[in-house]
C-alpha cells in the first residue's frame, strides 16, 4: 500500500509513500481513502493529519498513470477530495517541499492546513496543457482570493508557502510550522486542537462553503482574457482556465466542479497537451542512459576550470558561479582575461538593475571566481572545460597541456560545437576521462547541454555530468560522436533546405514568417543573422573539403562574400538599423538573390507556405531518423528535447519526432518523396532513412 496509517494518540495520520514524489496513482488514493475509513471508524480517534514520505507531500497526480485506465479508476482524486471533505472529524494536511497539482488540490479539501517554511506551491498543470482538475479552480480562488490564484493557475509557477502566508485574508494555511522537523508533531497537535473545537458539533470549515468573488469581476476577467490571448496564442489550457476560475465566481461549487471537469476534459484530448506531457517525461527520460545504471559511482565535482574566457567561457563559467561552485578561468593574455571577467560582472549587474538578482548573490558569485595564465594553476580542478577556437589545431595544443597538469580522475570536457571528440580525447593519455559538453550561446542563458560521449568515455564520467548537468539547471542529452553531434546536424538540413527554398523562388522572409508561423521561436534567416553567418561559412568550406558533393545554395556564401555577417555588422539576411535587432527585408539581399537565380538560369516560383514548413520539418525528422539509427542519439524523445531545448522547436508540438509521429510517418514519407521529385532539391537527401522506411512498413511511430 503506498499510503501508510498510524495513530498517535487521538489522532490518526495517514502519510502517502510513492516514491519519488507521491503521485497521487492508484494505489495512493485507495490508501488514504482507507485509512480515511479506518479513522472514522475508529471512536478514538477524533482528527486526521495527511502528510507525504520523502522529498514531498505531493507532486500531484501520478502522470505515469495518464492515458491509462488506472488514472481515472474509482476512487479518482476528486472521489478522495470529496471524502476527505465530507469527513465529519477534522483532517489537516502537513505540506511540506512540495505540494503541487493534484497534491496541493488533496490539501485545499482538508479542512486545515499547515505548512512547513520553504514548501513549493503550485498548480502546474497548465504547463502540461491541462487544467487543475480535481478542485483547484474552484477552491485556490475561495483560499488565496481571486487575482492571486488565477496568477498561479495560468502561470503554473511554483511560490513558497510563505509567501503565500503574507497573502492578505488568505485561508491557504491555517498555520506556517517552525520548520520541516517539527510539521508532523506541529500538525498532530493542530489536529488535536481542532477536534475539540469541533467536540460541540460545530460544522467544519469547507473551503467550497465560502464565498468566491470579484469586486470589478467584468473589467478584471475581460483583462485577465486580452493578456492570456497575447500571450499564449498557441496553448489552450490558460484560457480554459480563466474560464474556470470565472465559473467559480458565478456557479454554485458544485455546478462549477462540473464546469472544471468539462474543460479539463477537453483540454485532455489536444495535441498541445499529448506534446507537453511528452515533453514532461522525454526532458526527464533524456538524463538516463541505456547502459549506465544509477548504480555507477559519481566524481566528485567542487572546483571547475574554464579554458577561454570568450562569450563562450564566460557564459559556461556563469553557470558553475551560479551553482555555487568556484570556477578558475584560464586565457592567454590578461586583457582578454579581464575582458572576458567584465562582460560576465557586466550581465549579472544587467540582473540586478532588472532586480532579478540581488547585489549580495553577484558578489557571492563573482567571488567565487578566479583567473590565471597559467596552466599550473588548474591542476586541483575537478572538470575543466575547454571552450577555446574551433579548430583541431589549438584543441590539440590545450588537451596536450591540460593531460599535463590536470590530476587524475579529473575530467576533461571540450565545448567543441562539431569537431570529433575522439579525436580531442586522442591527444591526452587519459581519453576515458574525456567528453564532451556543448553548451548553447548565450550559455548561460540557453537550457540545453549535449554531453557528447566518446567511444572511449569512461561511464562514471557521464553519469557524473549528467547529474551536474541538473545542478547548473540544464537539460542535458547525450549524443554519440558524429560531425554536428544531434542538433548542429539537424540544423545543417534545415538550413540546406531554407537556401533551396529562397533559390527557388522564395524571400528569406517569407521563410522565416511561415515557419515562425509554423510555432518556431525564430526562422533560419533571422537565426543566422543572430548567431553570426560567418559561422555556417566556415563550416561549409570545412565540409566542402570532407563531402565535396554536398549541395548548397550558393547564396548564403554570395552574403558572406558581401561581409553580411549579420546583426553583428548590422547587415545580413536583413538590414538592422544601427544596434538594433529589428530585422528589415533588405533590397540589397534581394537584387543579389535575383541575380544569382539568373546566373542558376532559375526561374523563381511561388511557395507555398505549406511547402516551406514541411520541406524545413521534414528534414529534420529524416536526419534525426538517420542520427537514431545509427545510435548518435539514445531515443527519439532526446532527439525531440535537443531540438525543442536548444533550437526553438515549439513545445507544444512535442518536437520533430513527435510531431511526425501526429502527422503520421506514412504522410511525412509521402512528402518526401514528393520533395525528391524537385531537380532544385536533393533527392538523394529525401530518400527515406531506412528506419523511418521500417516504421512505415511495419505501421509504427518513433516514441
Ligand atoms: N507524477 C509522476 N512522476 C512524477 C511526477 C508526477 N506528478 N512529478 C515528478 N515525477 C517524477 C519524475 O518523472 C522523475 O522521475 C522524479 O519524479 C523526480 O522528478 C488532477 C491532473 C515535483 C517539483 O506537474 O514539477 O496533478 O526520472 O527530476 O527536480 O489537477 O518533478 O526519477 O524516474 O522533476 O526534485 C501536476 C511535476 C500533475 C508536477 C520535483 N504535477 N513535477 O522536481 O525532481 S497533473 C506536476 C515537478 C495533476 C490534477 C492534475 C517536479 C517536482 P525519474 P524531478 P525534482
Amino acid at each position: 500500500m503506498t499510503a501508510e496509517y498510524k495513530v498517535q494518540g487521538e489522532v490518526a495520520v495517514i502519510s502517502m509513500n510513492n516514491p519519488p514524489v507521491n503521485g497521487l496513482g492508484y494505489d495512493t488514493r485507495l490508501g488514504i481513502v482507507q485509512g480515511l475509513d479506518k479513522a472514522l471508524a475508529d471512536s478514538s480517534v477524533r482528527a486526521v493529519v495527511i502528510t507525504g514520505a520523502g522529498k514531498a507531500f505531493s507532486g500531484g497526480a501520478d502522470i505515469r498513470e495518464f492515458g491509462t485506465p488506472k488514472a481515472l479508476a474509482e476512487p479518482n482524486l476528486r472521489s478522495v477530495i470529496a471524502a476527505v471533505e465530507a469527513s465529519e472529524k477534522p483532517v489537516v494536511a502537513a505540506i511540506h517541499s512540495v505540494a503541487m497539482g493534484g497534491g496541493l488540490e488533496l490539501a485545499l479539501g482538508c479542512h486545515y492546513r499547515i505548512a512547513a517554511p520553504g514548501a513549493q506551491i503550485a498548480l502546474p498543470e497548465v504547463k502540461l496543457g491541462l487544467l487543475p482538475g480535481a478542485g483547484g479552480t474552484q477552491r485556490l480562488p475561495r483560499a488565496l482570493g481571486v487575482e492571486p490564484a488565477l496568477n498561479m493557475i495560468v502561470s503554473g509557477e511554483t511560490i513558497k508557502s510563505e509567501m503565500l502566508a503574507w497573502v492578505p485574508e488568505q485561508k491557504l494555511f491555517d498555520k506556517m510550522a517552525k520548520s520541516a522537523d517539527s510539521l508532523l508533531e506541529e500538525a498532530v497537535a493542530l489536529a488535536g486542537k481542532m477536534a475539540a473545537k469541533h467536540a460541540d458539533g460545530a460544522p467544519l470549515p469547507r473551503l467550497r462553503d465560502l464565498p468566491c468573488s470579484h469586486p470589478q469581476a467584468d473589467a478584471y476577467f475581460g483583462f485577465a482574457r486580452n493578456m492570456i490571448e497575447n500571450m499564449a496564442k498557441n496553448y489552450p489550457a490558460p484560457l480554459k482556465c480563466l474560464d474556470a476560475v470565472i465559473a467559480a465566481t458565478q456557479q454554485k461549487f458544485d455546478d462549477g466542479m462540473a464546469t472544471e471537469r468539462r474543460l479539463f476534459s477537453e483540454l485532455m484530448v489536444t495535441p498541445e497537451s499529448a506534446a507537453l506531457r511528452h515533453v514532461f517525461f522525454a526532458q526527464r527520460a533524456a538524463s538516463k542512459i541505456p547502459d549506465v545504471g544509477k548504480d555507477v559511482p559519481l566524481r566528485e565535482i567542487r572546483k571547475v576550470a574554464v579554458i577561454g574566457a570568450g562569450t563562450m567561457g564566460g557564459g559556461i563559467a556563469m553557470n558553475f558561479l551560479n551553482a555555487g561552485i568556484p570556477v578558475t578561468m584560464l586565457e592567454v593574455k590578461q586583457e582578454a582575461l579581464d575582458r572576458g571577467v567584465g562582460v560576465m560582472r557586466k550581465n549579472y549587474e544587467a540582473r540586478v538593475k532588472k532586480g532579478r538578482l540581488k547585489q549580495d548573490k553577484l558578489d557571492e558569485r563573482m567571488g567565487l571566481l578566479s583567473t590565471t595564465l597559467d596552466y599550473a594553476d588548474l591542476k586541483d580542478a575537478d572538470l575543466v572545460i575547454e571552450a577555446v577556437f574551433e579548430e583541431m589545431g589549438v584543441k590539440e595544443k590545450v588537451f596536450k597541456a591540460l593531460d599535463e597538469v590536470m590530476k587524475d580522475g579529473s575530467i576533461l570536457a571540450s565545448n567543441t560545437s562539431t569537431l570529433d571528440v575522439n579525436k580531442i580525447a586522442a591527444f591526452t593519455r587519459r581519453p576515458q576521462d574525456v567528453v564532451g559538453l556543448h553548451f548553447f550561446s548565450p550559455a548561460n542563458v540557453m537550457p540545453l547541454l549535449e554531453v557528447v560521449r566518446g567511444d572511449k568515455t569512461a561511464k562514471d564520467v557521464l553519469a557524473t555530468v549528467m547529474k551536474l548537468a541538473k545542478k547548473i539547471r540544464k537539460t542535458a542529452v547525450v549524443a554519440g560522436v558524429c560531425d554536428g553531434f544531434i542538433g548542429n546536424r539537424m540544423v545543417e538540413q534545415y538550413v540546406r533546405q531554407a537556401g533551396f527554398m529562397v533559390d527557388e523562388g522564395a524571400s528569406p522572409e517569407q521563410v522565416d514568417k511561415a515557419i515562425e508561423k509554423f510555432g518556431f521561436a525564430m526562422g533560419p534567416f533571422r537565426m543566422g543573422d543572430l548567431a553570426g553567418n560567418d559561422i555556417g561559412w566556415a563550416i561549409r568550406k570545412r565540409r566542402a573539403k570532407e563531402n565535396p558533393d554536398m549541395k548548397y545554395s550558393g547564396t548564403a556564401d554570395l552574403l558572406c562574400e558581401m561581409g553580411r555577417f549579420g546583426q553583428k555588422t548590422n547587415a545580413g539576411w536583413y538590414d538592422y538599423a544601427p544596434g538594433k535587432r529589428k530585422p528589415i527585408p533588405s533590397p540589397v539581399v534581394a537584387e543579389m538573390i535575383e541575380k544569382y537565380r539568373k546566373d542558376q538560369g532559375i526561374t523563381p516560383r511561388k511557395i507555398s507556405e505549406r511547402e516551406i514548413v514541411e520541406r524545413l520539418v521534414y528534414s529534420l525528422v529524416n536526419e534525426g531518423a538517420h542520427i537514431l539509427e545509427e545510435g548518435i542519439a539514445n531515443k527519439a524523445s532526446d532527439i525531440d528535447v535537443v531540438y525543442i531545448f536548444g533550437y526553438g522547436f515549439p513545445a507544444w508540438r512535442g518536437g520533430p519526432m513527435h510531431y511526425a509521429d501526429h502527422v503520421g510517418l506514412f504522410n511525412v514519407v509521402a512528402a518526401m518523396k514528393r520533395f525528391a521529385k524537385n531537380p532544385m532539391d536533393d533527392a538523394r537527401f529525401w530518400q527515406p532513412a531506412p528506419l523511418l522506411a521500417r516504421l512505415v512498413a511495419e505501421g509504427k511511430t518513433f516514441n
